[in-house]
C-alpha cells in the first residue's frame, strides 16, 4: 500500500474535492483519497492496479492536475 499527497492547486470549492474523491476513487486498486479545500491538498492510498503515473493522468484528464507531490 502506498500513500501519497500531491498539491492541486486548482481545488477551489466542495465541488471541486467532490468531483476529485469521486473520480479518483472509482479508479481499481484505490483504497481511499481525501481532498482538502483550505491546503489544496490530495492525500490518496492505494495498491496496484492503481499507479502514481495513473493517478496524476486522471487528475489532468478531469483538470485537476498536480503541482507537486508533497510526500511519497
Ligand atoms: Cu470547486
Amino acid at each position: 500500500m502506498t500513500t501519497v499527497t500531491y498539491t492541486v492547486p486548482a481545488i477551489s470549492c466542495g465541488h471541486c474535492t467532490h468531483t476529485i474523491e469521486t473520480e479518483v476513487g472509482e479508479l481499481a486498486g484505490v483504497q481511499s483519497v481525501k481532498a482538502e479545500i483550505d491546503t489544496k491538498k490530495v492525500t490518496i492510498t492505494f495498491d496496484a492496479p492503481a499507479s502514481e503515473d495513473g493517478i496524476k493522468a486522471l487528475l489532468a484528464e478531469i483538470n485537476y492536475p498536480v503541482e507537486s507531490l508533497i510526500s511519497l
